[in-house]
């Protein structure tokens, strides 16, 4: 294991979510990079309601999870997060300027193009199902995101990784695959080279070991008031 009480590099994850967002809360993405870069890391737990609070807001501005603090360096967004440790790490970037460059456009294709799509798909089914609105818009919203699974499949074709090697690009693309299911887990069924390169990325012994931490963090309690009608 790579969680160590003592390790240099802090990040921060929640000690509670719904069992919805488990395996979803974006400090998994931060966790398998570190465990793919083999950096021992320990986890500030933060009840829900806290991330609001100066304390954290100091750190992330927008009152979220997750956050990497070391030394006097301190980030927020999970992009930038897993660049900054794919950069001092070997295996998370190919050798050479281009190659590198290369990686960090899927990076950026994974949080920029694809998942506004699913999170948008999140906000009309969880977030917002009970409004007026959410139903309605669905159908659209599913299209968007067959639309952009469709073109990485394209892009993808029969090959391993996105560039050849196994890169920060496919871990945060991976990453932000695992939001593909429920209603939605019928697209990897027409795109099964992307079903494929899903689970490639979750057979990494890195990954295991992230997500087994990610769920051994969920140790608090709900906040007053949770599930009340
Ligand atoms: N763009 C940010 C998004 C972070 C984010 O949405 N975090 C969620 C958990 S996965 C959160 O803390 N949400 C609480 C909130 O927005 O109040 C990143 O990639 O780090």
């Amino acid at each position: 294991m790579a969680v160590d009480p003592n390790a240099p590099i802090t990040i921060t994850a929640y000690d509670w979510v719904p069992d919805f967002a488990r395996g979803l809360v974006r400090d998994l993405r931060v966790r398998w990079a570190l465990e793919e870069a083999g950096l021992n890391y320990r986890v500030e737990y933060l009840p829900q309601g806290t991330q609001k609070m100066p304390a954290h807001r100091a750190r992330q501005p927008f009152g979220q999870v997750p956050t990497f603090e070391e030394d006097d360096l301190t980030l927020f967004e999970s992009g930038a997060i897993v660049l900054h440790i794919a950069d001092r790490a070997p295996g998370l970037l190919p050798e050479g300027p281009h190659a590198r460059a290369r990686a960090a456009e899927w990076v950026f294709a994974a949080l920029n193009t694809i998942e506004p799509h699913l999170s948008d798909w999140a906000v009309a089914t969880i977030f917002e199902a009970d409004q007026p609105w959410s139903e309605p818009r669905k159908p659209a919203i599913r299209e968007r995101v067959d639309e952009r699974l469709g073109e990485l499949s394209s892009r993808l074709g029969d090959t391993e990784w996105l560039e050849g090697t196994f890169s920060a690009g496919d871990l945060m693309m991976i990453a932000v695959l695992q939001m593909v299911g429920g209603e939605l887990a019928d697209m990897f069924d027409r795109y099964p080279s992307l079903a494929a390169y899903r689970e490639r990325g979750e057979a990494r012994p890195a990954f295991q070991r992230a997500l087994e931490a990610h769920h051994q963090g969920f140790t608090g309690k709900p906040p007053a008031g949770w599930g009340d009608a």
